[in-house]
């Protein structure tokens, strides 16, 4: 095989049905059996073909033969494009040797492009219409008398045949399943997601063309309140209600025939609301359905009864924006690993895992009024559950039978964090629904070590349990924010997990619209009621991660978005602290958060951030090709720098705290002088020593310590703590049966128990960023420091501690890498996969560079390998594009 193309996406998304880009961006990654292997041009020709309608294809985009080695990001440059039109796309590609490739196809689905597109009004419930509420067996539920029922809307419409293509536009103030002709309509779920509301809400596109029938038909849709009127905020002066009172919904039902004719059916005065099982639901309190109130065949053609008219509250649409990244989905269903009688009808099941989505239980047999309740919690106290740190998250649903031989319960409009669930009331089968932001995991960590691979799977765990809607702190108690530090912190391990480049760069737009006219951040997006100057590290995030998905993805246009914020930050922070020491402005100043054992100066941490992104905004302003601004914070970097030394560092090399993160600061932002780097090297190797292989670092410092130690010649300490099992350490917390990262490493201790209920949640990701040094060192996988999207790989495997073996690998943007090694007896084996296009400098860790072979060859003889010479840790070999496999003397035992 030569190349292969495969992997296409648009806007970041394989065959997206609703892009409102005006230059979408297409993509396509390439993989080859063959050294060596390189596109050396490619061709995008783009058709527009009516295949539904039989139409043959019209061209209407063609590049031309293009010289590039790249399919990262292109911009389509062909004629505008039209609204709800699906375009395919086709890439041709030749090699390096000229040789054609066989072509790949695609396709992607504009949405609807102009305001004018839009028929439907905003509707909702009419207040004069309808009885006051009275959630119905929600009384005793904590919140429930508080929590809304959600809207019950119908439309039914005549079609006179079946329809050759039928799109539903759609989105809700609150969250919505929309349904037709009594089915439920896709997938998804918590539509439309959380984002900045008032600048922006999303809208979900549907092929529903299969859904619909000659006759009558309805369109239906269950609507929550959901973020736009519920509980989550984090504001204890206002219970919910941050974006508005109620919920409301928006749609628009485009019909299409075969003769072009199209049908037109949206949310207007025509609509009806009525009365539902769904008593109440709040993302935060739970669901409560009474399923004796089920109208049956309310959302089916024929009457319903106690459908009323609904009120037209706003015939504008809005901010809109289709939905751009991947939409939450329950991925995995898991069967109770235990279920426990505690009293007659009460029941504990175990899932032997902790998690975010919801129970989904099956009754048999239950009489009718029998009430069901489901409680949630991450842990048990006494073989109880233990919900005192949900806060006032009620996390309890509530089924009321209306004693059907079978009837399922499935909340959809709310969700918890739990690995245990009561059932009280009556018996019934129960799985767990695991839902998040469906990103594909496409990388995996892997090792001889059972316990380093449980931490690992608690770090994937930690991050499909908290990208819902956006990066989460934690999804259990009444929190559940866009915090930024844990998000930036966090980031580059979930990128090697799986592409959460759309993900991101959405969520981005929410952080820079929450900077305010003086170039602060805050500290969580969407905003909702944290408005407040963002702290150190937290405010960072608006820098870090748009050049992380720069340097990840290739992504140019998030770094675009996000410049002027970028600027403005550093503006921000250097205004108020002229002198460049980060003191004054700093927010909440959070510090190195949840430290353990250690106080790290606050001003130390926030200088050293305050260097990071300067520097970050030079590069940034770099790429962008503004020189001058890049020279500009280039100097303030320095003196940033400076001011760090000249305050914090001693000429014998310590930094001011002397703590584990100061030091862990000082050297991977690269703040010290070169003739202080070893001492301060040696300064934190110390602590670490003295302490009995401890680590005392908090959110700021932890994901640093596995690069640092491992970039200053002690991969041994690294090693020593990520096997450490006494506490404070990742191998407590699994002893102790974590299968998520804890929010603190004290969360629960053998000594005292439980931690404060009042921030103590077992499902927080950020302790869980080393995950991005099990990648790139243990494993190998990183990348140079000049590289984008993985171009130019630094593949570095690290053998030490117990491992025998470790291998990792990451679908990138340009397509697979992998890296893994091997010892056995006194021979290493190091496997390499680089993809087409890139190059890779492997550092392979042998005590005789003379005895690297490959197939009972040299090295250097072998194809795709470009150069070899010694290096201090045994051979560095240049490789291009390819698959690897090399054995050599193993290293020497590291001496710790
Ligand atoms: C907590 C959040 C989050 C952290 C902030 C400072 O409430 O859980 O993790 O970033 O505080």
């Amino acid at each position: 095989m030569s190349l292969r193309i495969y992997g296409l996406q648009a806007e970041q998304l394989a065959e997206p049905l609703g892009v409102d880009r005006p230059r979408p961006r297409l993509s396509w990654k390439l993989d080859s059996d063959r050294r060596g292997a390189a596109q050396s041009a490619y061709r995008i020709t783009a058709a527009l073909r009516r295949d539904d309608l039989g139409e043959p294809g019209r061209l209407v985009w063609d590049s031309g033969r293009r010289e590039s080695g790249d399919g990262l990001l292109v911009a389509w440059d062909g004629p505008v494009l039209q609204s709800a039109t699906r375009y395919h796309w086709r890439v041709e590609a030749w090699d390096e040797t000229g040789a054609p490739a066989e072509p790949a196809q695609s396709w992607f689905e504009t949405a609807l492009l102009h305001r004018a597109d839009w028929a439907a009004a905003w509707i909702g419930r009419d207040p004069a219409e309808l009885p006051p509420v009275d959630p119905p067996g929600g009384d005793d539920v904590a919140g429930a008398d508080l929590v809304p029922p959600p809207l019950h809307l119908r439309r039914s419409f005549e079609l006179d045949r079946p329809p050759v293509r039928a799109r539903l536009y759609a989105t809700a103030r609150g969250i919505y399943e929309p349904r037709l002709n009594g089915a439920r309509v896709g997938d998804r779920e918590l539509a439309p997601g959380w984002t900045e509301y008032h600048r922006r809400l999303q809208y979900q596109t549907y092929d529903v063309t299969g859904h619909l029938r000659p006759g009558p038909n309805v369109l239906a849709a269950v609507v929550a309140d959901g973020w736009w009127s519920g509980y989550v905020g984090f504001d204890p002066r206002r219970a919910a209600r941050h974006y508005g009172d109620d919920p409301a919904f928006l749609a628009q039902l485009v019909v299409e025939h075969a003769d072009g004719s199209r049908q037109v059916v949206a949310t207007d005065a025509a609509w009806t609301e009525g009365p539902g099982a769904i008593a109440g639901a709040d993302l935060l309190m739970g669901q409560i359905v009474d399923a004796r109130r089920h109208v049956p065949g309310w959302d089916e053609p024929g009457p319903a009864d106690g459908f009323r008219p609904v009120a037209v509250l706003d015939a504008e649409p809005g901010p809109l924006v289709a939905e751009p990244d991947h939409p939450v989905r329950v991925t995995e269903q898991l069967p109770a690993a235990a279920v426990q009688c505690r009293a007659p009808g009460r029941y504990i099941a175990d899932f032997g895992q902790n998690l975010v989505g919801r129970v989904r239980l099956t009754l048999r047999g239950a009489p009718a009024g029998q009430r069901v309740t489901v409680r949630h919690a991450e842990m048990l106290a006494g073989g109880e559950l233990y919900t005192a740190n949900l806060r006032r998250a009620a996390a309890t649903d509530v089924y009321v039978a209306a004693g059907d031989p079978v009837e399922v319960f499935e909340p959809r409009f709310t969700t918890h964090g739990f690995r245990y669930a009561e059932i009280d009331g009556h018996p019934g089968d129960v799985v767990a629904q695991v839902l998040h932001n469906d990103t594909p995991f496409t990388g995996r960590f892997e090792c001889s070590d059972p316990v380093t691979n449980r931490l690992y799977d608690n770090i994937r765990w930690g991050q499909r349990g908290n990208f819902v809607a956006v990066p989460t702190d934690c999804p259990q108690r009444d929190e559940r924010l866009g915090w930024l530090a844990d998000a930036q912190i966090f980031a580059p391990t979930a990128g090697r997990n799986a592409d959460i480049a759309a993900f991101f760069a959405r969520w981005m737009r929410d952080v820079v619209d929450g900077q305010d006219d003086g170039g602060a951040f805050r500290d969580v997006a969407p905003v909702v009621t944290l408005d407040r100057e963002a702290a150190p590290a937290w405010g960072d995030a608006g820098v870090i991660i748009p050049w992380y998905l720069w340097r990840t993805y290739g992504d140019r246009q998030a770094l675009e978005h996000a410049y002027p914020a970028m600027k403005a930050w550093i503006a921000h922070v250097r205004r108020h602290n002229p002198d460049l020491r980060w003191r004054r402005r700093a927010g909440s100043t959070y510090g190195d958060w949840l430290q353990i054992g250690a106080d790290t100066p606050r001003e130390v941490l926030a200088t050293a951030y305050f260097a990071r992104s300067t520097a970050i905004v030079a590069d940034v302003a770099a790429v962008l090709g503004h020189a001058a601004e890049a020279a500009e914070h280039r100097a303030l970097h320095t003196a940033i720098r400076q001011a760090f030394v000249d305050s914090y560092v001693s000429a014998d090399g310590t930094v001011a705290g002397e703590t584990q993160t100061a030091y862990l600061l000082a050297l991977g932002f690269g703040l010290l002088p070169e003739d202080l780097v070893a001492a301060a090297a040696e300064h934190l190797a110390a602590d670490i020593e003295r302490r009995g292989h401890r680590l005392t670092t908090g959110f700021v410092g932890v994901p640093l310590l596995g690069p640092v130690l491992t970039g200053h010649g002690r991969p041994d300490l690294a090693y020593a703590l990520l096997h450490q099992d006494a506490f404070p350490s990742w191998g407590y917390s699994i002893r102790h049966g974590a299968t998520t990262i804890w929010e603190r490493w004290d969360g629960w201790t053998e000594h005292d128990g439980f931690q404060a209920d009042a921030m103590n949640s077992f499902n927080h990701y950020s302790l869980g960023s080393i995950g991005d040094w099990l990648f790139g060192r243990v494993a190998g996988i990183d990348q140079a420091p000049g590289s984008v999207a993985y171009r130019e790989l630094l593949l570095r495997p690290t053998p030490g501690g117990r491992l025998t073996w470790a291998r990792a690998e990451q679908d990138t943007a340009r397509g697979r890498v992998a890296c893994g090694w091997a010892v056995t007896d006194d021979r290493i084996t190091v496997t390499a996969t680089v993809p087409p296009g890139s190059t890779a400098v492997l550092e392979l860790p042998t005590a005789d560079p003379a005895s690297v072979r490959e197939d009972d060859r040299p090295v250097d003889t072998q194809p795709g390998v470009l150069r070899a010479g010694p290096s201090p840790s045994g051979l560095t070999v240049g490789l291009t594009s390819g698959r690897y496999t090399f054995t050599a003397a193993a290293p020497l035992r590291e001496t710790s």
